[in-house]
């Protein structure tokens, strides 16, 4: 029998890529959106009516029991998150209630509904932070650097917590950054790949950047969403990180992305200390030896192959919209 899934964060990168993967594998999909004035549905419209969309929010309880009570989800992907570091300094509150508390919201609705729910839940290597060791695994020790990684910790240990309590099936991924052409325009990749394509155009005279040195392990989103479903159909519920094994630099990646329309980043690239954190994660680089060997799980794509199809879809974007494009992100003031 075909199974049912619940993802949160559908509007989300990953979301949007985790909801084609179980169409593609049969499942029936929801979707929870949070209710909002405007759509922000631009990820998944092409999904149509193979995705079903319901209405609730992480902050409310009572919204995720009535969902789950009316989706009998066989799995629920908890992708839903206030994702980005920055913002976690200034919304330090909504960070916590959303990215941690949210969890045990989750969790508590499917001890109510169905214990027999399997769930993921979306942690991070920014739990690593100042990492005590390199590369990290599931064995490193945590030390976050932001309130974004604090948060993400407690989501973490509350679903190891209610696996041991309450012998549910839940499992935390570990996950490095992944990234693709649908990744955020604040995040730093497609911040970087995005002004490249306006750069070549003539939209942009200059990018402005915070710390060039910061190092991260780079994958292709696709890869993760796959792994996450793996996680999950395995005879027993435990924790695995996902990452490519290899660390680069933000200068790397700028240099690079430049590179790949021959442009010379140097000519472009301004350092603005307002895009500098409070606290950094200065290097991250994971050892995805377990989910290889458990999973046999592999990211697919090198460094160099992930910036050329970020770049060159981010041309084709502007190419076709331009225009129109230069006054949405005026609106967005692109962080
Ligand atoms: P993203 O693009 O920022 O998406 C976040 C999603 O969370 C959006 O759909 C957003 O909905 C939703 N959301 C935010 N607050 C909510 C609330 N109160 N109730 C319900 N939904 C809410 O994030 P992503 O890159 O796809 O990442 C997916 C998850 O993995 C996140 O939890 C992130 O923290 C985690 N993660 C990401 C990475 C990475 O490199 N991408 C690595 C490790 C872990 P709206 O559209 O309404 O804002
Ligand atoms: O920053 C540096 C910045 O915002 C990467 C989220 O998905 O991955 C993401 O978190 C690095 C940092 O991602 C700019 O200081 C320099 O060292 O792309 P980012 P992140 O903070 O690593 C993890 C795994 C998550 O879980 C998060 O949800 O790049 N950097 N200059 C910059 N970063 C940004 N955003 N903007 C800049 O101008």
């Amino acid at each position: 029998m075909s199974k049912t899934a619940l993802i949160t964060g559908i509007t989300g990168q990953d979301g949007s890529y985790l909801a084609e993967l179980l169409i593609s594998k049969g499942y029936t999909v929801y979707g929870l959106v949070r209710r909002t004035s405007t759509l922000p549905y631009e990820r998944i419209f092409h999904l149509g009516d193979s995705l079903k969309l319901v209405s609730g929010d992480l902050m409310d309880e009572r919204s995720l029991r009535l969902i789950l009570e009316t989706c009998q989800p066989d799995e629920v992907y908890n992708l839903a998150a206030q994702s980005f570091v920055p913002e976690s300094w200034s919304q330090t509150i909504l960070t916590g209630e959303i990215t941690g508390l949210g969890v045990t919201r989750l969790l508590n609705a499917i001890l109510d509904v169905n214990k027999n729910i399997r769930f993921y839940q979306a942690s991070t290597s920014e739990m690593f932070g100042k990492a005590q060791e390199v590369p990290q695994s599931e064995e490193t020790p945590f030390y976050p650097r932001s309130p974004y990684g604090v948060a993400k910790l407690y989501g973490h240990w509350i679903t190891v917590n209610y696996r041991e309590s309450y012998g549910l099936y839940a499992c935390s991924g570990i996950l490095f950054n992944h990234e693709s052409p649908r990744r955020g325009t604040e995040f730093v990749t497609r911040k970087v790949t995005y002004a490249v394509a306006r750069i070549k155009a003539g939209f942009q005279k200059e990018l402005r950047l915070g710390n060039l040195d910061a190092r991260r392990d780079w994958g292709y989103a696709p890869d993760y969403v796959d792994g996450m479903w793996r996680m999950l159909q395995q005879e027993k519920p435990e924790d695995y990180v996902l990452a490519t094994g290899e660390t680069h630099s933000v200068r790397e990646w700028v240099e690079e992305s430049f590179n790949a329309v021959n442009l010379n980043y140097q000519d472009y690239v301004v350092v603005d200390p307002k895009f500098i954190r409070p606290a950094e994660v200065d290097l991250l680089v994971g050892n995805p030896g377990k989910a290889r060997q458990r999973l046999d799980w592999h990211s697919t794509l090198s460094f160099s192959e992930l910036v050329a199809i970020m770049v060159d879809e981010d041309v084709r974007l502007v190419k076709e919209h331009g225009a129109s494009l230069k006054s949405m992100d005026m609106l967005r003031g692109l962080r």
